[in-house]
């Protein structure tokens, strides 16, 4: 399986996270893209390619346009009003008041985050530029023939809806992925979100359309972040009704478990017979995640793997979460390696 990849998502380095009251060093770093890629290289998956540059109108069309340029001129609008630290809300526009979108960066910060553990800092735009065209290049991969292809991704991107970013998201990759392949003539997309939290941003951006079938296995959002999306009577709207699944699980939910929830979604998506399934993959339902509470183990991830090959769909992963950085590597690559070893 060939691997997309660009050494620009070093440029997303934010040095502060909001966690437990304290600024801690982010979860979401550099480094665990650097363990998935030595992993790749070690088992020798398959060539390691740079991106094309598909400009920005692919992503424009799943996000809204103010919000992008919002996340463009964050940074120095921030810097420009002399602030120290990096660019975190601090108020949002909370119930009853209005929506109006303000000019100063304090309310636009507010206006556009969902969440503000994640802050904006030098270079973050460019890192999320280049994710999405990451994902962009693994979705013209497999419009040229491929079977698979693993998008590795960073900063992830299924926290991020058309108008806000959080959750250590900024663009939806694999929204933008799913996108470009319907407008190059497919006519139904399946994406699978496995991440151990919430694909809330993807979920938005679909949640009224039946030309992409949305499935997420998560932890409960009752007891895990996004805390405010996620639950399983979320089943879509409009044109889009019974097109958005949602399996909740509880904390310390085990591989047996999770697993009977994959099956039915696996179900799910065969009855769909989409052109082609995106994988949205986290491997934060790892045992020892340090901000989860699933309970997979090493070896459940190549067994995932190739249950899903069975749809025998052209197939693309697009890198989300992982925290514990020591096994991240492992973990991501054994799902891409069960998916070959089911192919
Ligand atoms: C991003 B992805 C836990 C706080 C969690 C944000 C988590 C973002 C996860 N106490 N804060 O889905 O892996
Ligand atoms: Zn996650």
């Amino acid at each position: 399986m060939e691997t997309i990849y660009t050494e620009t998502h070093n440029l997303r380095d934010s040095k502060t996270e909001l966690y437990g009251g304290e600024l801690v060093e982010p979860f979401e770093r550099p480094s665990r893209v650097h363990y998935i890629l030595d992993r790749v290289r070690e088992v020798n998956l398959g060539a390691v390619s740079a991106p094309i540059d598909f400009g920005l109108n692919p992503i424009l069309a799943v996000h809204d346009k103010n919000f992008i340029e919002f996340l463009k001129s964050a940074w120095s609008e921030w810097q420009t009003e002399g602030f120290q630290g990096e660019a975190m809300p601090t108020v949002w526009p909370a119930r009853r008041m209005s929506n109006h979108i303000p000019n100063h960066i304090e309310g636009r910060l507010g206006y556009y985050a969902l969440a503000c553990e994640t802050t904006i800092s030098s270079g973050t735009w460019e890192a999320a530029y280049d994710s999405a065209q990451v994902a962009l290049t693994a979705a013209q991969r497999l419009q040229d023939g491929a079977h698979s292809i693993f998008a590795l991704c960073r900063p992830p991107g299924h926290h991020a809806a058309k108008d806000m970013y959080g959750g250590y998201c900024f663009i939806n990759n694999a929204a933008v992925a799913a996108q470009k392949l319907l407008d190059d003539g497919a006519e139904r997309i399946a994406i699978l979100d496995v991440d151990f939290h919430h694909g809330n941003g993807t979920q938005d951006i679909f949640y009224e359309r039946n030309d992409v079938l949305f499935i997420s296995l998560h932890g409960d959002p009752m007891n895990a972040f996004p805390h405010f999306l996620g639950h399983a009577d979320e089943k879509g709207i409009g044109d889009g009704l019974g097109f958005n699944s949602n399996y909740p699980m509880p904390p310390n939910t085990d591989f047996a478990e999770w697993r009977a929830a994959l099956k039915s979604a696996l179900e799910d998506i065969a009855e769909y017979a989409p052109d082609a399934l995106i994988v949205s993959l986290g491997v934060d339902t790892f045992e020892t995640d340090p901000i989860s509470f699933f309970k997979l183990k090493s070896d459940d991830f190549i067994t995932y793997g190739t249950d899903i090959a069975e749809l025998k769909l052209p197939t693309l992963f697009v890198m989300e979460g992982g925290y514990d950085i020591g096994e991240i590597g492992l973990n991501t690559v054994n799902v891409l390696q069960g998916f070959e070893a089911g192919t």
